[in-house]
């Protein structure tokens, strides 16, 4: 078993070293027409959107397909100094967990919301890995609007995948740990006793406010990806697991032992009911749910207390294991819901699982044994076939709608498609180089709208011009359209992405939000309009209710600051216009900027640590004016006795010679 690992590891090594050298065939990988293909006009909007994970950036960006333009990098995890995400008073709650502040995570794969199993575009969800949470963002305002934490998790990464009419999404942990309420203060070479694998059913409400339903409580294994069963098999979800081994170190030998590992199917509906007959157990935890209000424009973090756990070893008929070769990651199901796709990554097939005969299995009792008290389906019974020798590593499966799945293959470095039913290779293209995630617009839904596939890849190379040691990940468009795949555009992209999802633009476009409605502003500190601007003292705490509108704050001259204050500037921006942000900042804060859109309010804290005059000034370029838009705020020492002054335009005096006219 060890000598076949090695050889596919040797294979894996040459083929990496293959890249290093550039493909002869390089110039004729685009043809003639792909330009074309991908040109959206000046002006022109493009066809689809395109939501891609930032991977270690931590943040979700939106492109346009075809043409690959980014329109926007949406903060999710990570601060964002540049839209003062994490850093104004009103979004730093957004990033609270149960370890307190966290700046940063890892955002691996979006999931656009669903509605009887079609994409419906009103929000997409993304994971954190490290400090495992799941995030809505709205895509009115395309902002992060809410954001839960997970206990019992560790390497949120079979995340966030939502059922067909987002009753849940779900999250498989990565790494088993000890549970929470357990010690888990225990020898690490105590994993097969000690830990466990949890995995969360998150409920969405019509409003979008997700809370933990319930969560599964499984044996040790690492839970890879997962996708919800559809259609017929509604009601049921697909988790890859490796490391069925339990091995607690050197994973990429001990964790590769197997040559099956599993796919586990979940039976969702079961378990709802018996989290709903009180099968569960009520387990005290500590976990955050942080929410935003475009009302207020301020958020709040919740704090829980306790999760409902259900646990395999009792409920032995929620949970079922098919063997998968070997090491599985990609965990996909078809537009049909009835063939799910398990891509091993060291293995030399992929294995196609029917849903009817996994059931008919499950009812004839056709077991091959049990695993850590879960029953193991035999791999012929469940089996609809395997596509023969596809290619090396393969990673994920997406389906174009038409029959066609698409399989990419990391270490051979190529999309390969293959048909459904019939389990042949139709076409490969290969891609540039070491391909990750693919996308295509709707292709984990019942309803794929083809025409497109991205390729997210690893490794760039020779694609760019050199910038250093660090090259830009990279996403390859194909036209799908036809029989053969047609490379027509490379982009750069942020960060590192991993899963992405695409729809149509006519399902997002015309409900977006321009501006916020100032008279529907709640915000505790608004300034509806520039008569009720003004300073507060509350002991130390200075609070300025300050205005923007073109081209000047009001007030823009303040004086009786003292040091030792902590000052709030609460910035209301008065225009009610589409995209006239104003952007706000103080010299010497140590946070960031603000950037305040139409109607809204948000606030900087500011702790002066020097005696003088410090400048404030508009970022972002609103006007012809815009450079005229800055003030002036007199910080005097904490034992001053200067009055407490704000104006606009009083100090001006007249020009001289004015008079004489
Ligand atoms: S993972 Cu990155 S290529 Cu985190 Cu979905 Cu497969
Ligand atoms: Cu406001 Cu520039």
């Amino acid at each position: 078993m060890k000598n076949k690992f090695f050889l596919l590891l040797a294979l894996a090594v040459v083929s990496v070293s293959y890249l290093a050298c550039k493909p002869k065939s390089l110039t004729n990988a685009v043809s003639g027409d792909a330009a074309a293909k991908a040109y959206v006009a000046p002006g022109q909007y493009d066809q689809f959107y395109n939501f891609v994970s930032g991977g270690f950036s931590g943040q979700l960006s939106v492109y346009g397909l075809p043409s690959g333009r980014l329109l926007r990098v949406i903060p999710v995890f990570s601060v964002d100094p540049e839209k003062g995400w994490g850093y104004s008073e009103e979004t730093k709650p957004m990033l609270n967990t149960s370890h307190g502040f966290v700046p940063w995570d890892d955002l691996h794969h979006t999931e656009l919301s669903q509605t009887n199993g079609e994409v419906d575009g009103r929000w997409v969800f993304g994971n954190a890995n490290n400090t495992p949470r799941v995030a809505r963002i709205d895509l009115s305002t395309f902002r992060t609007a809410e954001i839960i934490e997970l206990p019992n998790s560790a390497g949120n990464h079979s995340s966030p995948f939502i059922t067909e009419n987002t009753e849940y999404v779900v999250a498989g942990t990565r790494f088993s740990v000890p549970a929470d309420n357990v010690n888990g203060d225990v020898p690490i070479n105590t994993y097969k006793q000690n830990f466990k694998g949890h995995l969360s059913f998150i409920s969405v409400d019509t409003a979008g406010h997700m809370d933990i339903a319930f969560q599964i409580r499984c044996p040790g294994v690492n839970f890879d990806l997962s996708h919800a069963g559809k259609g017929p098999s509604h009601g049921w979800f697909f988790f890859s697991c490796y490391n069925t081994e339990q091995a607690n170190t050197l994973l990429e030998v001990n964790a590769s032992q197997k040559d099956k590992d599993f796919i586990m199917a979940v039976n969702w509906k079961k378990a709802e009911e018996y989290a709903k007959a009180g099968k569960g157990t009520k387990v005290p935890v500590n976990y955050t749910i942080n929410r935003y209000d475009d009302k207020t424009h301020s958020s709040t973090s919740i704090s829980k207390k306790e999760v409902i756990v259900l646990d395999t070893k009792e409920l032995t008929d929620i949970c079922y294991m098919m063997p998968c070769p070997k090491s599985p990651h990609g965990c996909d199901v078809d537009p049909s819901g009835e063939f799910i796709v398990g891509s091993g990554k060291l293995a030399a097939l992929i294995p196609v699982f029917s849903f009817t005969k996994m059931q008919n299995a499950i009812n004839n009792k056709e077991f091959d044994g049990v695993y850590e008290g879960i029953n193991v389906i035999k791999y012929e019974s469940a089996l609809h076939g395997e596509v023969a020798k596809p290619g090396l590593g393969p990673l994920h499966t997406e389906f174009d709608g038409n029959g066609n799945a698409y399989t990419s293959f990391f270490v051979s470095s190529e999309v390969v498609k293959w048909n459904i039913k019939d389990l042949k290779v139709l076409d490969r293209a290969s891609t540039y180089y070491s391909v990750g995630h693919l996308c295509v617009p709707g292709g984990d839904s019942r309803k794929p709208f083809g025409r497109y596939l991205i390729a997210y890849n690893k490794i760039t190379k020779d694609r760019y011009l050199p910038t250093g040691p660090e090259l830009a990940q990279s996403a390859q468009l194909y036209d799908i359209s036809g029989d053969k795949m047609q490379m027509i555009l490379d982009f750069p992209t942020i960060g590192e992405p991993h899963y992405a999802q695409a729809c149509p633009a006519e399902l997002i476009k015309d409900k977006s939000v321009k501006i916020f409605k100032i008279e529907e502003n709640g915000h505790a500190f608004a300034t509806k309009g520039e008569k009720d601007a003004r300073v507060v003292r509350e002991g130390n705490k200075v609070h300025i209710y300050i205005t923007s509108i073109r081209s000047h704050f009001a007030p823009d001259n303040i004086e009786g600051v003292k040091l030792g204050d902590e000052v709030y500037w609460h910035v209301t921006n008065l225009e009610q216009d589409w995209d006239v942000p104003h952007g706000f900042a103080v010299k010497g804060a140590t946070n960031a900027e603000l950037l305040i859109m139409p109607g809204e309010t948000q606030t900087l804290k500011w702790v002066p640590n020097k005696v003088g005059i410090s400048p404030f000034y508009c970022t972002d370029f609103c006007s012809a004016l815009h450079q005229e838009m800055q003030g002036y705020i007199r910080v005097s020492p904490a034992n001053s006795n200067i009055p407490l002054k704000w104006s606009l335009g009083e100090a001006v005096p007249p020009p001289s010679g004015e008079e004489k006219m």
